[in-house]
């Protein structure tokens, strides 16, 4: 095994072990609700499928890196942000999206029930994020601030605005810029707002936060094009969803616009420069590196 190898197999190992921890806080967060046995079937059906939970492990990553461990408003907050990952991607799924059966090697929450239970359960899965973070975080102030990162980036001016315009862009020949648009706010926003969030539940000063935002922002501008990379060149059973479908659907992505081979050495150049944004914290944020390296690496 060669040292990235094994490096990159230790990271794994971490990143899993993070998922079954955060996939124990979504249990008990569900359980202590009161929900209707049909709704939370739908609830549970695409949150315990087998995601990467890497936005939630981002948030107890940072709360770590700043604040030396892991605290219950990380865990909160952690939860929250994957009920909302997990509702945007039930309703990026939906026929009038981006209409698919798969996803995260299933059939999509509207494929195993119907159309409508899927768009509740995903406005479920929405206001549950904020209804935890309003009652459960320990702090009036920490959970105003939370509730505050969490809609700025998955509302208008983030995750709903990139995602209108991929939807308005399909089909047209798109710009960088464009492009650019729809990755930071679809995708990249929502992993800032991992990096605020654990930075915030750590007791973050304004630099360290200001530092961890940034690094977030450019790994899930990475990720992103690392998934649009995928998208050309993985299978559907690697990826747990249709693969191909961006150029199907002649979306603006990265390899389309730019070519595979620029949007390669970009996602590389996204991550050296969000591993040169944590010089300031040293080695104890070595896990954010090996995460920026790894989300270049991943097959799935
Ligand atoms: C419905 C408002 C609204 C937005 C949808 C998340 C999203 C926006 C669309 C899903 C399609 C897509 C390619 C989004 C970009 C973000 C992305 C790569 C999502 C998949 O994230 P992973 O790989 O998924 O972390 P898992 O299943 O591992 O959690």
């Amino acid at each position: 095994m060669s040292a990235i190898e094994a490096v990159d197999s230790d990271f794994n190992t971490l990143l899993r072990r993070k998922a079954q921890a955060i996939n124990y806080i979504l249990q008990q967060l569900l359980a202590s609700h009161q929900i209707k046995d049909d709704l939370k079937e739908a609830m549970r059906y695409t949150l315990f499928s087998p995601g990467k939970r890497i936005r939630s492990a981002i948030v107890l990553w940072c709360c770590e890196v700043v604040g030396g461990k892991i605290n219950r408003n990380a865990e909160v907050a952690a939860a929250a942000i994957e009920m909302v990952h997990t509702y945007s991607l039930i309703h990026d799924d939906l026929p009038a999206m981006d209409n698919d059966d798969l996803r995260r090697g299933q059939p999509t929450c509207h494929k195993a029930f119907d159309e409508a239970t899927a768009i509740l359960t995903g406005d479920a899965l929405l206001t549950l994020a904020f209804e935890i973070l309003a009652k459960e975080i320990d702090g009036a102030e920490l959970a105003a601030k939370l509730v505050g990162e969490l809609a700025e980036a998955a509302g208008p001016s983030g995750m709903v605005a990139g995602q209108l315009a991929d939807l308005k862009t399909e089909g047209k020949t798109g710009s960088e810029e464009i492009l650019k648009f729809i990755h930071t706010n679809k995708t990249a926003k929502m992993f800032r707002c991992a990096a605020a969030m654990g930075a915030i539940c750590g007791g973050a000063g304004q630099k360290e936060y200001e530092l961890l935002c940034e690094y977030g922002l450019k790994t899930g501008l990475g990720f992103q094009i690392a998934d649009d990379i995928l998208d050309v060149s993985a299978s559907s059973e690697q990826l747990g969803k249709t693969a191909g479908k961006d150029d199907k659907a002649a979306k603006c992505t990265y390899p389309a616009v730019v070519g595979l081979k620029k949007a390669k050495e970009l996602e590389r150049k996204l991550a050296e420069e969000a591993k040169a944004i944590l010089k300031p914290f040293g080695k104890r944020a070595d896990i954010l590196r090996q995460l920026a390296t790894a989300l270049t690496e991943r097959t799935s």
